[in-house]
């Protein structure tokens, strides 16, 4: 026999997606980006929050982070939250805008991206309460120690479990 070795088949590494959703049905549009998620690994809580940036008047959002056990690339998982967007009828209208869904890739292990239009890890997820609570819980080991002391958590509210 000969030919070339197959390709090395990549370990699965842990990443984290961020997830949020501030118009509709925003429990459904979490539930259904959860469950047509692969290689979800642990779910954290949906944690309410005040939305951050963006028009005044719009809606507190729920947000949850999944991890994920994976190998799939940075800009796989990517193309996998555009079309979790896409399919719960997104429509970019503005940037900073209300949403029915969003999804972030926040962090892959091993992995650093800086493209225009990915960058990972995500630069502001330090910045952000909304990001950090529901990180914590799912994977306490990319939080910053004391974040709480740094970071203001006032206007989110931890609701339960994605049920
Ligand atoms: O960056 C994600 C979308 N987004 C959010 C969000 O998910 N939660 C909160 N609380 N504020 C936000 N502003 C934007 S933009």
């Amino acid at each position: 026999m000969s030919g070339a070795a197959p390709a090395p088949v990549p370990a699965p590494r842990r990443a984290f997606l961020g997830l949020g959703s501030n118009l509709g049905d925003r429990l459904a549009y979490l539930r259904d980006a959860v469950r047509a998620l692969p290689d979800v690994e642990a779910v954290s809580s949906v944690w309410e929050t005040a939305p951050v940036g963006g028009p005044e008047g719009q809606g507190p959002y729920l947000n949850l982070v999944v991890r994920l056990r994976t190998v799939r690339s940075p800009r796989e998982l990517l193309e996998e939250c555009r079309r979790l967007e896409a399919a719960a009828e997104r429509v970019r209208k503005e940037r900073w805008g209300p949403r029915t869904l969003d999804v972030d890739v926040l962090w892959v292990e091993g992995e650093t991206v800086d493209d225009d239009d990915l960058q990972v890890p995500h630069p502001r997820m330090h910045e952000r309460a909304f990001v950090l609570a529901p990180l914590e819980e799912v994977g306490a080991d990319v939080v910053p120690s004391g974040w709480r002391d740094r970071v203001d958590t006032t206007g989110i509210v931890r609701v339960g479990p994605l049920t």
